[in-house]
């Protein structure tokens, strides 16, 4: 077996990327080729993504990984969960919502009207988060107009091929899939007031979508296969997560920390439904059994306010080298307080949530912010060993946060437990492993792929208390 090229698309929320992997015994790399930054529009009636330059971005990144590497294969994209498309006829009915969108609130309050959490819970196996896709469904204006919902990775998928599909890692996310049964909970849609026409037949991670469209494929350079890979980005990037054993937790890093276990079987009990953890599907038919916890959307926000106050941009690193080397005690808050999730104004939001005055300089205001975040990191992987009847010797931090070695150390020193990071792009490798593994350039396992992972991406070890 040879060295195999793929493009993968990985789209994270204030972020996307096009690169290309390489794939083969003893090998997993990428090579990044294009990044462009993207994020919520506010239109008339409430935030949204600009879709139409995300689709440009993704095709143009495309060609140049064609261009850069002609021996690619297929492509595979993941993204953030949740946010849809609507089609009818074929056509895109508007600009997809922004899961941050405030009129998920009425679709909350409607949708636990006919169908109580606790229900749901049983049903779907999914913490509560406003946004999850059938509250957006159920507030949607437009929802009645469409015969089609696509997840943001399907709709691309299905722009480049014409071919409509709902993969499942994704589909989870929506609320509508039965936890245990891994298909379409329809009478749950009825109840819910969602039309079953809306959602597409099923694939499993792996499977071939279809081929570009000519005019794609003019545009992009090569007739290439799309394959579904674990196209919710959480789930590709717990692909790439090199879990030695059940003792291993995980924390996927970016604008959220996804901080959880991987199970076989789902845990739907009462402690785990009041502690608000998930199961959501993994390649494999594994379960994701995680709580979201807000991550770096609480910096990424404070540090977008003070550029705004300050008209200059602030250089990200050496704001954290001043916050690593604060040494007065700060002040931690509840990083998962609702009112910190919409966007604007964060410093203030934060400093509303303080039990003291904030700290008066920047470098102690994202010293708080770390620890903070490192503090609800430690408490939901405690929480996850206890629910799940796991002893946890270990957490891999992957993703974005991997970079930043004091919420790396902050994690260790609050949970006691060593935390293992890297690597920083498991999104875009678990893409590159799902893809790989559908051409057949290595073996099959979950174990298999995560074995590669630890050959080539050794992790950056940080002990408590060190
Ligand atoms: C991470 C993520 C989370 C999901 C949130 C909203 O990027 O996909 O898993 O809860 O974004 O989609």
């Amino acid at each position: 077996t040879r060295v195999r090229a793929v493009a993968a698309v990985d789209l994270g929320a204030t972020s996307g990327r096009v690169m290309i992997g390489r794939i083969g015994p003893g090998v997993l790399d990428l090579e990044p080729v294009s990044r462009f930054p993207h994020g919520a529009v506010e239109r008339a009636d409430g935030l949204h993504w600009d879709f139409a330059a995300l689709y440009e971005h993704v095709v143009d990144g495309l060609a140049e990984a064609v261009r850069r590497e002609p021996s690619i294969e297929s492509i595979g994209i993941d993204s953030w969960a949740v946010d849809y498309g609507l089609l009818r006829d074929g056509e895109l009915l508007g600009e997809p919502f922004h899961y941050r969108d405030r009129r998920t609130a009425r679709g909350v309050a409607e949708v636990h009207g006919e169908v109580p959490f606790a229900e749901l819970y049983e049903r779907n196996g999914l913490q509560f988060l406003p946004f999850t896709t059938l509250y957006q469904f159920r507030a949607d204006p437009r929802l009645t107009e469409a015969d089609t919902a696509l997840l943001i990775p399907d709709l691309l998928a299905y722009l480049l091929t014409g071919r409509r599909v709902a993969e499942r890692t994704n589909a989870s996310t929506t609320g509508l899939l039965g936890v245990r049964s891994g298909e379409w909970d329809t009478e749950l849609a009825v109840r819910a007031g969602i039309p079953p026409r809306l959602l597409p037949e099923l694939v499993d991670a792996g499977t071939v979508v279809g081929t570009l469209t000519p005019r794609v494929a003019a545009r992009i350079g090569a007739s290439l296969p799309v394959v579904a890979v674990a196209s919710h980005d959480t789930a590709s990037a717990v692909v790439a997560v090199p879990l030695e054993s059940s003792s291993s937790a995980f924390i996927s890093c970016g604008t959220w920390g996804l901080v959880g276990v991987e199970l076989r079987a789902p845990v739907l009990t009462d402690d785990a439904r009041e502690a608000n953890f998930t199961h959501e599907r993994g390649a494999d038919g594994r379960y994701r059994f995680l709580h979201n916890v807000t991550g770096l959307w609480l910096l990424s926000e404070t540090v977008r306010a003070w550029e705004a106050e300050d008209g200059a941009p602030i250089a990200l690193p050496e704001l954290l080298a001043a916050a690593s080397a604060v040494t007065d005690q700060v002040p931690v808050f509840d990083a998962n307080d609702p009112s910190l999730s919409a966007p604007g104004d964060m410093p203030a939001r934060i400093a509303a949530l303080l039990p003291q005055p904030a700290p008066s300089t920047r470098a102690a205001f994202v010293r708080s912010i770390i620890e903070s975040i490192a503090a609800a990191f430690a408490e939901a992987v405690h929480t996850a060993a206890e629910l799940s009847g796991r002893s946890l010797d270990r957490i891999h931090l992957v993703g974005g946060g991997a970079l930043n070695d004091l919420l790396c150390q902050a994690t260790a020193d609050r949970s006691g437990l060593p935390v293992l990071a890297g690597p920083v792009e498991a999104t875009a490798l678990g893409n590159v492993l799902i893809q790989g593994r559908a051409l057949g350039a290595t073996r099959g396992t979950l174990e298999d792929l995560r074995a590669l992972v630890a050959a080539t991406h050794p992790p950056k070890v940080f002990a408590p208390g060190a």
